[in-house]
């Protein structure tokens, strides 16, 4: 089969011909519908360093994953050949507290899973290919009716991703309350569709670009702020002066962290996401009263489920643009470039 697969840290990934996958007890084997091109893939290819992360290259690409079954492994129930599936992306060990919950992207217990703190597409081989080996089928998810999977694939990380940074802030997100999003790239302007079906808060998108922010306003922000010396005295305004309840930074930098810190309310979040390394000095007097900063990393298998039953009922609707597998290196291209709206989905082989 053929493979896009990153062959070394801060390398191009390449399309090569692979052997198929064969699936051995309790595997899966999924031909694949729909791969998603995440910006953290950029970081695995020009950043990321032997020794930062338990995995390494070769392997092949793609985290955000759905297709449909192509092969069981022995012992393997429950899945029929042909049925529509999305791939649950962070594989734990599967024994340990969180993963008995589904969090299998806080697993305790990484020595344990297929590859340390990785999955398909993070050390392991991933979905960017024709076919994908699942090391176990409580990773697949069935598709509700009314959902492909070439529009479930980018809702398994751009969607649930921000799902879990939504849903960890609904008590704070209440009538009269207001959440901003940093970043309307592939993750935020599902954010403010999750925020819009899920919570009572108003929505304020923050972006660099005219395109990103008016993609933002059509699927409901209320409002929509480029980040210049004027949108904290903007944003805070719009809230009453008393700042904003919930802040979802998509893109993590200094200056979008900064931001986050100085348009968050008293009792708020402030809730980084994105991986762009940026740094925040903590003082006692850096933030209002009892803002509480975190990171979140994907999220729950019970959670993608949520996310996928928004999408059947049409509450989320991802912006995709679809590439063949041998235009995946022009996709990301276009995501670094920043001239690409929404998710870039990498389709393999069309329909069933
Ligand atoms: C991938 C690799 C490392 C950190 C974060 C990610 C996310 O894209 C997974 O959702
Ligand atoms: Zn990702
Ligand atoms: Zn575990």
């Amino acid at each position: 089969m053929r493979a896009v697969r990153l062959m070394e840290w801060k390398s191009d990934p390449v399309l090569v011909e692979v052997d198929d996958p064969v699936p051995g007890p309790g595997q899966v084997v999924v031909r694949i519908g729909g791969a998603g091109a995440c910006h953290s893939d950029l970081h695995l290819m020009h950043e990321f360093e032997p020794g930062l992360l338990p995995w390494g290259p070769p392997f092949t690409l793609g985290h955000e994953n759905a297709g449909w079954v192509h092969a069981l492994g022995a012992g393997v129930t429950g899945f029929d050949v042909g049925q529509p599936v999305a791939i649950y992306g962070p594989w734990g060990c599967g024994r340990c507290p969180r993963c008995l919950l589904g969090m299998e992207n806080y697993c305790e217990q990484v020595q344990d899973a297929p590859v340390p703190g990785g999955g398909g597409g993070l050390g392991f081989d991933g979905g960017m290919a024709d076919y994908m080996l699942v090391p176990s089928a409580r990773h697949l998810v069935p598709l509700p009716d009314g959902l492909d999977p070439v529009h479930a694939a980018p809702l398994t990380d751009a969607g649930l991703t921000p799902y879990h940074a939504v849903r960890r802030s609904w008590p704070k997100l209440v009538p009269g309350s207001t959440a901003v999003v940093i970043g309307v790239g592939g993750l935020g302007h599902l954010a403010v569709q999750i925020l819009k079906a899920t919570t009572a808060a108003r929505v304020i998108a923050v972006d660099t670009r005219a395109e990103a922010l008016n993609l933002a306003a059509n699927e409901g922000a209320d409002l929509t702020v480029e980040p210049d010396e004027g949108a904290v005295p903007v944003i805070r305004e719009s809230t009453g002066g008393r700042g904003a309840d919930v802040v979802l930074d998509f893109v993590g930098s200094d200056s979008t962290i900064a931001l986050a810190a100085a348009v968050s309310r008293f009792l708020g979040d402030v809730t980084v996401v994105g991986l762009a390394g940026g740094t925040f000095a903590f003082t006692f007097f850096s933030l209002p009263y009892e803002v509480s900063v975190q990171t979140t990393y994907w999220g729950s298998r019970p959670e993608l489920i949520e996310v996928l039953d928004l999408a059947a009922r049409g509450l989320l609707r991802p912006t995709i643009t679809t590439f063949p597998l041998e235009e995946a290196l022009h996709a990301y291209r276009l995501m670094e470039s920043g001239s690409s709206l929404g998710r870039q989905v990498i389709v393999p082989s069309p329909g069933p």
